[in-house]
């Protein structure tokens, strides 16, 4: 831990402050998400034995209003304890489950300005950076297609958006162009050509947004960060337990959580490969996820919106490569970065993988229609 950075003085104060049982004696960085800062502590407890707790520190550069975001974390997390209790689940392992603090709060905020949060550590449980067999991404695909089916009823109007125009690709794609016009650290001329490539797909950012204001496509209650890091599965059964990383659930279209999976998880290669003939869509896998989220969904998506899910996972694959792409050029301020070009590198896979979807979009459409009945 970095003894150096504000935060890390701080983070004995945050942890006094949670309704924790025992004497902590572990805590150590936890996790390979990119926004939010991970700490895994351990407490013995006086009757023998011990217990685990995850300790975040929110990125409230990104997530501006904290205190909405926790709101939106605790109503959704009981909402999904009680239909888990009322079909026999666990709710201790297959929701997330907030410790609050000593006085009650959701969070606390440190004489630094820090805002921290407290979760139990879902124990005997894998996270999986990368999908290592198509029964596993099957398996994620149910999770998040019966997340989405198990927030069906929640009154979606009640949710606050935790990052405006989160997947607006029409307006991530003014946000990138303003990026390269302004080009504050000179370095569109290292991507000239991934540049060409995002300017050069302008017309396709608002096929699914235009759907949505016209009424053609249904406002959900949405993840919006599928990524297979987002789901623990359980070591014994191997099956996916539960949906991690609730900051962004907020009103937004199906295709979000569809298309956010496929670009993670349906790569032959990781988000960070460098070398790009290693990255393409693997159909299969494609096809396991498409089965799973259908399945996992039971009936609640339209047929329209069935029909275009292949367009949500290109979007989505498009959207966060130039979100990549943008972060590069203004100087890696957003997503966290372990080595140089490290975000050009990732806005490289997305885009390979996005020209390699536009060559398979006649199976990806075959695929989808083929379980557009489950
Ligand atoms: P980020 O927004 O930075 O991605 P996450 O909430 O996804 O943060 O947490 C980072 C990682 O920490 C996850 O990928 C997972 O490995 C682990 N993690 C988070 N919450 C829990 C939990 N309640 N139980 C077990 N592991 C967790
Ligand atoms: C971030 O928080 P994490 O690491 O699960 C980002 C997603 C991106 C993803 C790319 C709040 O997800 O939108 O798709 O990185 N989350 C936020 O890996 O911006
Ligand atoms: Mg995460």
């Amino acid at each position: 831990m970095n003894t150096e950075n504000t935060f890390c003085h701080k983070i004995d104060e945050a942890i006094a402050q949670f309704a924790t049982k025992g004497r902590l004696t572990e805590k150590s960085p936890y996790g390979n998400g990119h926004i939010n800062d991970t700490f895994l502590l351990t407490y013995e407890l006086q009757e023998g034995g011990c217990r685990r707790y995850i300790l975040q520190r929110m990125n409230h550069t990104i997530f501006k209003k904290p205190e909405q975001l926790m709101e939106n974390v605790v109503h959704v997390t009981e909402y999904l304890r009680r239909i888990l209790l009322a079909q026999g689940g666990d709710p201790e392992r297959e929701t997330l489950n907030v410790i609050k603090t000593r006085d009650g709060g959701n969070y606390y905020i440190d004489s630094a300005h820090n805002y921290w949060r407290m979760f139990l550590f879902i124990e005997q449980t894998l996270c999986l950076e990368q999908v290592e067999s198509p029964k596993d991404f099957y398996d994620s695909g149910y999770a998040f297609g019966n997340f989405q089916k198990m927030l069906a009823d929640y009154p979606a109007e009640t949710l606050h958006e935790t990052i405006p125009n989160f997947h607006n690709t029409p307006s991530r794609f003014q946000d990138f162009r303003r990026a390269v016009e302004s080009d504050p650290l000179k370095r569109a001329s290292l991507a000239e050509e991934e540049i060409a490539f995002a300017l050069s797909r302008e017309k396709d950012t608002a096929a699914l947004t235009s759907l949505l204001h016209e009424g053609k496509l249904p406002l959900r209650v949405t993840h919006n960060d599928t990524k297979l890091n987002n789901i623990l599965f359980d070591k014994d059964t191997k099956k996916a337990l539960c949906v991690i990383d609730l900051d962004t659930v907020m009103p937004g279209l199906s295709h979000y959580d569809f298309g956010d999976s496929i670009r993670f998880g349906a790569s032959t290669g990781a988000e960070d490969e460098k070398d790009l003939d290693r990255v393409e869509l693997d159909l299969g896998l494609f096809e396991a996820f498409t089965r799973g989220y259908l399945e996992g969904c039971a009936g609640s998506l339209t047929q329209t919106e069935i029909r275009l899910l292949p367009m949500g996972a290109k979007l989505m694959t498009y959207e966060c490569g130039i979100r990549f792409l943008a972060d590069f050029l203004e100087g890696d301020v957003y997503f966290k970065i372990h080595r140089e070009n490290h975000n050009l590198d990732r806005a490289r896979t997305q885009f390979k993988l996005v020209a390699d979807m536009e060559k398979k979009w006649k199976d990806m459409e075959s695929i989808v229609d083929k379980y557009k009945s489950m």
